[in-house]
């Protein structure tokens, strides 16, 4: 009886806050257009350190919140994925800063240049461009590192491509101790920050300077994002942490990229101990989970579910096990249940139906797909449907992953507090509310 009447009085509050028109902190608004992260105001629990999380062999629940509630309304997605994002910096990739307080930089038709400053610290780094043919302004494709998809491909279906060195803002090579680069000169050399996101957080600040630069010559609102192997790894982590980045394409990304970190002892990809080890790709707190990643309270298909309903064309290749192909379709596979909640289905494409089984090949059988893409994402004139085309050779099956189902997501507004009000909601004021002054 006291829960309720408290229920009750909590309501009437929240109902005097929404009236006063104050953004409640859980709520933010709705997915808007040019926000890296729509979900920033979302009250997120205090996340337990890694040595208390309980063992999950299965895939964790997307849509079961923190609190062990599941969600029940689309709406409730953004603060949902709010706490996803959390996990994976606190324990998978380390955190990515916020915007710097001082972000400039130029637009040119051959080059970006990106400056920033942060606590009395600053750095630079630049990106070339390349127009295509036609009159701007442009979506924009990111390039990891100059190989993967080809870009002439990219061009002729109407992108600009902007060839982006991940090096020049986190180096490899180095020690976890010494870290490298443009986004470690302002965040320090012993940033937990692992290299994908140091990566992620710089086509972040190039998507900055394009907002800024009043967008003449490329858009701000049709930027994708792709590259292959470990710039694969790079473009998965970039286009998860910015909702800004409209389409989002890794190719054959392998361990530290889409495929999930429980599946990948058991299929023969590179181990995680590898991949961690290897370049320090993932954040330090990775660590404890490179023995035990069933500790892991999420798991890539979660980072998939976080681009819904965002454009996502995973590549992969069957041929070689130790990207973990298998792995990886059960990541797209998981994260495809999260589109389909949203009633997003038809925005994501995993595509590993491929014959070439070279590394990093430009292959035929992605041309069409690519460009449907960057028409129906980047370019807004197209509108064909994705697909889930996974090679019989490397093909995961998600029922054997997961305990949960896919809830039928209602429309409305956010779940609301479980004791309804115990008196039904007043009429509306007989005068219409004042009209705020035009200036
Ligand atoms: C698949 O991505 C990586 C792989 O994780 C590394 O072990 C290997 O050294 O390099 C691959 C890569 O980036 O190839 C271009």
């Amino acid at each position: 009886m006291i829960t309720r009447r408290i229920g009750s009085a909590l309501v009437a509050l929240a109902a005097a806050v929404a009236a006063l028109s104050i953004p409640a902190l859980t709520t933010p608004a709705q997915a808007a257009v040019g926000v890296e992260d729509e979900g920033a105001g979302c009250a997120v629990p205090a996340l337990p350190d890694a040595g208390s999380l309980p063992t999950n062999a299965k895939l964790p629940d997307p849509f079961k919140k923190i609190d062990g509630s599941r969600i029940t309304n689309v709406a409730d997605w953004t603060c949902r994925r709010e706490e996803i994002k959390k996990q994976a910096e606190k324990y998978v990739y380390g955190e990515k800063p916020a915007k710097p307080s001082s972000v400039t930089g130029t637009v040119s038709s051959t080059n970006i240049t990106v400056n920033v400053s942060h606590q009395g610290k600053s750095s630079s780094f630049s990106a070339s461009v390349s127009l295509p043919s036609g009159t701007g302004p442009f979506p924009a494709v990111v390039v990891l590192g100059g190989f993967g998809a080809d870009t002439n491909t990219i061009k002729a279906a109407g992108a600009a491509v902007i060839n982006y060195d991940p090096y020049a803002v986190g180096k490899e090579g180095t020690a976890r101790t010494n870290k490298q680069g443009a986004f470690y000169s302002i965040y320090g050399a012993t940033s937990q920050t692992g290299l994908l996101m140091a990566w992620a957080w710089g086509v972040s600040r190039i998507i900055d300077v394009i907002e800024q630069s009043g967008g003449n010559i490329l858009r701000a609102d049709a930027t994708g994002v792709t590259g292959c192997s470990r710039f694969g790894k790079g473009a998965f982590v970039i286009g998860a942490f910015d909702q800004r980045i409209a389409l989002t394409m890794p190719i054959e990304s392998g361990s530290a990229g889409a495929p999930i970190f429980r599946g990948i002892p058991g299929e023969g990809a590179q181990s995680l101990s590898s991949a961690y080890g290897e370049q320090p790709w993932l954040g330090d707190a990775f660590s404890p989970f490179v023995s035990a990643p069933t500790k892991l309270p999420i798991d890539t298909h979660e980072v998939v579910g976080m681009f819904a309903p965002r454009g996502l064309f995973i590549m992969d290749n069957p041929h070689i096990v130790n990207l973990g192909p298998k792995s990886a379709s059960v990541a797209a596979l998981g994260g495809a249940e999260v589109y389909k909640a949203l009633g997003a289905g038809s925005n994501i494409t995993y595509w590993s139906d491929i014959t070439d089984g070279n590394h990093c090949a430009n292959r035929a059988e992605w041309t069409t797909p690519l460009q449907q893409n960057i028409k129906k994402f980047l370019l807004k004139t197209g509108n064909d449907p994705g697909t889930i085309r996974i090679s019989s050779k490397a093909q995961g099956s998600l029922s054997t992953w997961v305990d949960w189902t896919t809830p039928v997501l209602g429309a409305g507004p956010s779940t609301p507090p479980s004791t309804p009000p115990s008196t039904p909601p007043s009429t509306p004021p007989s005068t219409p509310p004042s009209t705020p002054p035009t200036s």
